[in-house]
């Protein structure tokens, strides 16, 4: 509880000691909720804007659309995707931006365009990324996945989803912190609906002040996802605002430092509730 965390880059410090919100920009044709809405430079800067006065502290930016069966994208195409986004929304605003990537070449390329957190799905496993990461001394996030995006939805199995997840993770941070990679650089994440089934994923969300007390501050990324829709009967990704903000201030009150949304403005009011009643309880 007293422990207070905080996202570290080139001088700036971002603290986590209240809860942050990432607001998510997709620079994909073809992300399942948003898709192909923001793929040009001056509308992902127009939804970075909005998302930045709703309340985001940092902008999430994804150019690999990680969707089951996806079609799987070159890195010249990535980097087309990503780099003028990052420039322009790093010139204009100054905020501070994560990169949704893989690949060491795309976050090299985005942190010298003003990005200051590499997010991957894939927690450095791609060649080179690890060492990279220790370069370029940014911030992680690393997130589980069982499989490949590709198929990992086909038949996800754990014998103890918290367990596996756990150590995962573990293992993944020890291998950043062998490298060089400095403790406070390394943020978790449970990957939730990368490779689980919907029970999965509230086991998860359930116990997640276990994966909390690893000793790294941990982000929550649930926005919009199928494991909602289950929960609900609510099929339209769009419509699952209200689903998402309850996971995420659950997420929040087991201890998650940050929350992964869309719906930024939405969050934030829940978030602000929390704070209110944390600030009402302090010593
Ligand atoms: C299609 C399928 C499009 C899935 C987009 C997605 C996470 C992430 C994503 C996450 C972290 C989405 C995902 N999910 N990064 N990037 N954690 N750290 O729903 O759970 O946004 S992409």
């Amino acid at each position: 509880m007293a422990v207070s965390y905080t996202l570290s880059f080139n001088g700036r410090t971002l603290s986590l000691a209240t809860p942050r919100i990432m607001g998510i920009l997709n620079v994909t044709p073809d992300s399942f909720s948003d898709g192909g809405l923001w793929n040009d430079p001056d509308r992902a800067f127009a939804h970075a804007l909005k998302m930045l006065g709703e309340g985001a502290d940092i902008i999430d930016i994804g150019g690999e659309s990680t969707r089951p069966g996806a079609r799987e994208v070159s890195e010249q195409e990535e980097l087309d995707r990503v780099i003028p986004a990052v420039e322009k929304i790093w010139r204009e605003t100054g905020c501070w931006i994560s990169v949704d990537t893989s690949r060491p070449e795309v976050i090299r390329e985005a942190v010298k365009a003003g990005a200051s957190v590499w997010n991957d799905i894939r927690a450095l496993g791609l060649e080179g990324a690890v060492s990279a990461a220790a370069a370029l001394d940014v911030p992680v996030i690393l997130m589980h996945m069982q499989g490949k995006p590709r198929t990992m939805q086909q038949a996800p199995h754990y014998d103890d989803v918290v367990s596996e997840v756990k150590e995962f993770l573990l293992s993944r941070a020890t291998c950043c912190l062998d490298a060089g990679v400095r403790r406070e650089r390394i943020m978790l994440d449970p990957g939730f609906g990368f490779g689980k089934s919907a029970e999965d994923n509230y086991t998860l969300l359930g116990h997640l002040e276990e994966l909390c007390a690893l000793g790294y501050p941990l982000l929550s990324a649930l926005s919009r996802k199928s494991m909602l829709g289950a929960a609900t009967g609510v099929k339209d990704p769009k419509e699952r605002v209200s689903a998402s903000v309850a996971g995420h201030l659950i997420s929040v009150m087991k201890g998650a430092c940050m929350v992964r949304a869309h719906d930024v403005a939405a969050t934030k009011q829940a978030l602000d509730v929390y704070a209110a009643m944390r600030q009402a309880c302090k010593d």
